[in-house]
């Protein structure tokens, strides 16, 4: 099977797939396209316009959790649980850190220092939800990593190195969920999963959005 995914450098939803890929050991193509300036073969192949975007031996698939449910199922073991009523959970929770991504963009993104503090506790309130399924052991499987892993990583790693751009950034988290994104930020496939350059990406990424945080304002360094 040849597999080409289409990527820009520091979007979140992407790197599921990538850790995903390097945790099964999959060989890939990852293409680097600018989304300030998509090329245009990128907007007819991508019904949404946004990546990922995943090409199978030509064919097109989008969406990340789709993306990562079809590349589990394709590529033995499978890391999703066998019980429908429990797959169906990681699914949610999939989802539910697509919304916590968006939640810790719209903070890093803020232009004001109320706007920011306000979506921190928003984030915090968030974050403190998964608390519960993650001390009931939900998340965790055999295989030791699950595509809940997969997709919620990309918000831990971001989250680190906000607060490592600014100490008021730095997002409370309750001690399984603190434990959690430790464990997962030392894994080789997260870390395997970012240009070298990316935390500088990220600064000159949210800089560029005149992110309080980060612009100099709220005394970002
Ligand atoms: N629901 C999508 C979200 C993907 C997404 O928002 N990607 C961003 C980059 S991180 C994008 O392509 N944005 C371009 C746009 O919105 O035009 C998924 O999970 O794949």
């Amino acid at each position: 099977m040849n597999l080409k995914l289409v990527s820009f450098a520091i979007c979140p939803f992407v790197q599921r797939s990538v850790i995903l890929l390097r945790e099964k050991q999959i060989d890939h193509e990852i293409e680097y396209i600018d989304l300030n300036d998509p090329p245009e073969w990128f907007l007819q192949l991508s019904p949404t316009g946004k990546v990922p975007l995943l090409l199978v031996d030509g064919a097109t698939l989008f969406e990340s959790s789709v993306i990562l449910a079809f590349l589990d199922e394709s590529f033995p073991p499978g890391l999703q649980p066998a019980d429908t009523l429990r797959r169906a959970q990681h699914r949610a929770w999939i989802e539910y850190a697509s919304a916590l991504l968006m939640a810790q963009h719209a903070m890093a993104t803020a232009s004001d220092e109320e706007t920011a503090v306000e979506k921190k506790q928003l984030l915090e309130e968030d974050l403190a939800r998964l608390s519960e399924p993650l001390s009931e052991g939900l998340f965790t499987n055999q295989a030791g990593f699950s595509l809940v892993d997969a997709a919620i990583a990309p918000l831990f790693m971001r989250i680190h190195y906000l607060a490592e751009f600014n100490q008021q950034a730095d997002v409370k988290m309750p001690e399984p969920v603190r434990d959690w994104s430790g464990r997962l930020l030392q894994r080789a496939s997260v870390q395997q999963s970012v240009l070298a350059d990316f935390a500088d990406r990220y600064k000159a990424f949210l800089v560029s959005k005149n992110s309080w945080l980060c612009a100099g304002d709220g005394s970002g360094n």
